[in-house]
């Protein structure tokens, strides 16, 4: 089911695996094209822009944009008990990390005597956070984005999720009761690209602005969000999802193979990579595969993930190759089945998220590990994080010098200053010690 790649005669060799392992094409630049009209229709015409977009792409007109206080009680009254004890799991073990992830709100440094710089750890003001629709109604993702901009004192927090034809233009009531039970009232009943406007424009008389934008979304969400940044700032640009699974001879083919399902169970586009150095493992995973897809409901956009181009298994001399491979590749999702998982997940420096051993699935993280699910895919795990408290914080230096401080090391700043040819600069430091 899945294609193999055999980059067993080139271990040690130069080359480039990013460009080997394979990934699927998602143009964003194309995208936003067809977005920008949609951006600036919003900013132009606001709420009927809103409405338009609305019929076109989610064929239903909210009767109100914004979700009524009296829908979110009645979502969250008419949970599940069951359902709604694994939200709140989900919930208080994603604000456990987030607590800790806040560290300190002011690093103050001495240094020298009298000048004094502090980093002031400072929450944006206002947060617009995104939660999808499509292919199945993600209440995880409420979870995943508004902990840790709470846990960050953001002080106003927007959600936009799209509006469900048989929910009567209501997003799904599982996304609207966990709003409820997150304390968060402000939400909308808008999608894609439109919503990501209302974000970064304000609309006149339903929402103001915010001053950043995260959470994932389909393809038009993400090209809005590339041709917004600078208006708002953004979290990374989330793409279909990946998993990748560095495992050896001693891992488990049941396991790997369902761990490979779960997350190509997400979208046609979703990419499941195995990265081995034991041919029987990858052909065991291959039967496991062979038997395990056919017995799961989605078992159609399921074989269209492992049978597209973006997945595969790719066989490596080593673990050392190996390691190399999913750096190169940097997996939105990497799992580790090793004889010695701790160790082989230290040396990794490219992926979203990290999971160690036979008994941490991405499934677990995707709901209740206390590690963030918003991830950065496409290879973007190279340079980016997953969303964070920190993703939510500025930080901002205050400068704070004595006279003596200043006086101390004002001929250094003249200096400097003359070297690039901007002596103003120089004698704003001077001027104050002109005698
Ligand atoms: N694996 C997805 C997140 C998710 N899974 C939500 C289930 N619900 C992207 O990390
Ligand atoms: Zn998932």
């Amino acid at each position: 089911m899945l294609s193999v790649i055999d980059l067993r005669g080139s271990a040690g060799e130069r080359i480039d695996y990013a460009a080997v392992v394979p990934r699927a094409g998602f143009d964003v630049a194309a995208a936003v094209e067809r977005v920008l009209p949609i951006c600036d229709d919003v900013a132009a015409r606001g709420e009927a822009a809103l409405a338009e977009y609305s019929e076109r792409f989610d064929h239903v007109v909210p009767e109100h944009f914004r979700v009524p206080a009296s829908a979110l009680e009645r979502a969250a009254a008419e949970l599940d008990p069951d359902l709604r004890k694994a939200f709140e799991l989900s919930i208080a073990r994603r604000r456990t990390v987030s607590a800790a992830e806040l560290g300190e709100a002011e690093v103050r440094v001495e240094v020298a005597p009298g000048a004094v710089v502090t980093q002031r750890m400072i929450p944006v003001n206002r947060v617009g956070l995104y939660v999808p629709g499509g292919l199945a109604p993600l209440a995880s993702s409420v979870i995943m984005n508004v902990v840790p901009a709470q846990a960050a004192g953001v002080r106003s927090i927007a959600l936009a999720s799209p509006p469900q034809q048989e929910f009567g233009g209501l997003p799904h009531p599982s996304i609207l009761a966990v709003c409820h039970l997150l304390g968060v009232d402000e939400v909308y009943a808008v999608g894609g690209a439109q919503a990501i406007a209302m974000f970064a424009y304000g609309v006149a008389g339903l929402c103001d602005r915010v001053d950043l934008v995260t959470g994932p979304g389909n393809i038009y969400v993400v090209a809005a969000k590339r041709a917004l940044k600078g208006r708002v700032n953004i979290d990374s640009e989330a793409g279909p999802t990946e998993i990748a699974i560095l495992a050896d001879a001693s891992a488990n083919p049941v396991h790997v193979a369902a761990d490979l399902i779960s997350q190509a169970e997400h979208d046609p586009l979703a990419a499941a990579v195995l990265v081995t150095d034991s041919e029987e493992l990858a052909e065991a995973v291959q039967a496991e595969l062979a038997l395990q897809v056919p017995q799961t409901k989605h078992s159609e956009r399921i074989g269209q993930s492992l049978s597209g181009e973006q997945s595969g298994i790719v066989l490596v001399a080593d673990l050392e190759q190996g390691v190399e491979v999913v750096d190169a590749y940097a997996a939105e999702h990497l799992e580790i089945h090793t004889a010695d998982a701790a160790g082989v997940a230290a040396r990794i420096r490219n992926a979203g998220a990290i999971f160690v051993g036979a008994w941490s699935p991405v499934s677990l993280g995707d709901y209740a590990a206390g590690s963030t699910h918003v991830l950065p895919t496409g290879g973007c795990a190279c340079h980016s994080s997953g969303l964070n408290v920190k993703s939510f914080l500025k930080a901002v230096h205050v400068i704070d010098y004595s006279r003596e401080a200043l006086e101390s090391i004002a001929r250094d700043v003249e200096v400097f200053a003359d070297a690039e040819d901007l002596p103003a600069h120089g004698a704003a430091v001077s001027r104050r010690f002109a005698t």
